[in-house]
């Protein structure tokens, strides 16, 4: 009988390599929690959990996924027996809420009994690419002609989508000014529900006006009929990301249509297998469905990227190269920008990539062991 025999819960924090503002805040150092399973064989399996120092972007934050993880998560799976990941998720259902604690441990279950079958996360998956399209996810910048030169930079990298973060305020000006400089850009505009519904009119007229070609979470998260209303007969796609947690959640935003266009991040939706089913309903729907991202390191990314290469996938991901996020990458070998604005999709056993210790150390701040009593 296959068991985890350890599980080590460490917290990690790294700068960015520039601050990442959005119309929640700003951050400029990641702090994040890692999940590190051994199985009974020393088989391994690490989960990377999204859940940001604070609770802005959502209500969970490092602090409270380390305490789902320490009293309740961790300790069932060191009573149990080695559950799959989508065992693991419908056991801890009657656990509410805490998607990216789950997601975490999840996201680890898949890694370590991707590593026991010899096969990598991507093929377990039922990935079918080797390479997935990337773009980027650029933050609110201090000016617009700041905001035109980044971008700019990004488009001499090779990116061929680039989403901005956008809020009342910072909108018009630089998406417009965008639109000038690159009249060819494929361009996303993400306000993290910063407007109020009645602000539809508005940004409607912009999203038209610069031919943003999705709008991405406009609204708060509840008001499924402002999102609903502004897709209606709307010239962009209508993507939902915070409103989606749960493939129940995606039923009634798709009966409501209050979505034309996906977000999926894995880490925040209680992992790959959730991820994955959200993938194939959209896409049965008739809607792109694309893998988006935490700002996580090469770990979390390697599981992401893993998501993106499954069919339902068909938009470009917020998955960008290593050097867009830390200058020091945690994972070998690093992403990489490729021909058409790819990341190559990792082969080898489990995420595919190897943790680099000498910088997972370095940023490492805490780590608690948790074993089978025996
Ligand atoms: O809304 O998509 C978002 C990062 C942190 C929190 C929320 C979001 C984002 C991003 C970054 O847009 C995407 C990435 O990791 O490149
Ligand atoms: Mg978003």
């Amino acid at each position: 009988m296959a068991r985890v025999r350890k599980v080590r819960l460490d917290e990690l924090e790294a700068p960015l390599v520039e601050p990442f503002e959005t119309s929640f805040g700003v951050e400029r150092r990641r702090r994040f929690l890692v999940v590190a399973l051994e199985d009974d064989t020393g088989e391994t399996g690490l989960g990377e959990c999204v859940a940001a120092r604070d609770p802005l972007y959502s209500g969970e934050s490092v602090a409270t996924a380390r305490w789902m993880l320490q009293t309740y998560l961790i300790p069932r799976l060191l009573r149990e027996e080695l559950p799959t990941p989508e065992a693991f998720f419908a056991q801890a259902r009657p656990l509410r809420e805490h998607l990216m604690a789950k997601a975490a441990v999840e996201i680890a279950l898949w890694d370590l009994h991707a590593r026991r079958a010899g096969t990598s996360v991507a093929r377990a998956l039922g990935g079918t690419r080797s390479r997935v399209e990337v773009g980027v996810s650029v933050g609110i910048q201090p000016t617009v002609p700041q905001l035109v030169r980044r971008v700019g930079q990004y488009l001499d990298d090779g990116y061929r989508r680039i989403k901005v973060k956008v809020k009342p305020g910072w909108d018009r000006e630089p998406v417009g000014a965008l639109r000038r400089e690159y009249p060819d850009l494929r361009l996303w505009a993400d306000a993290n529900q910063a407007y109020p519904p009645s602000a539809a009119r508005e940004v409607a007229a912009w999203a038209t006006e610069f031919q943003v070609e999705q709008l991405e979470q406009p609204f708060p998260e509840r008001a499924l009929s402002a999102h609903a209303e502004i897709a209606r007969g709307a010239p962009f796609k209508v993507c939902l990301d915070e409103s989606i947690t749960s493939a129940e959640a995606l039923d009634e935003a798709l009966e409501r249509h209050a979505l034309t266009s996906l977000n999926v991040k894995p880490g925040r939706v209680g992992g790959l297998a959730t991820g994955r089913a959200m993938g194939r309903r959209a896409a049965e729907a008739g809607f792109p469905a694309w893998v988006g991202g935490m700002l996580e390191t090469g770990i979390g990314r390697s599981f992401n990227v893993a998501l993106a290469s499954t069919p339902p996938f068909v938009f470009p991901g917020d998955l960008s190269a290593s050097d867009r996020y830390y200058r020091e990458e945690f994972v070998d070998p690093a992403f990489e920008l490729g021909p058409g604005s790819t990341l190559r999709v990792p082969t080898g056993r489990g995420l595919g990539v190897e943790v680099v210790e000498r910088v997972y150390r370095k940023f490492l701040r805490r780590r608690r062991e948790f074993r089978r009593s025996a």
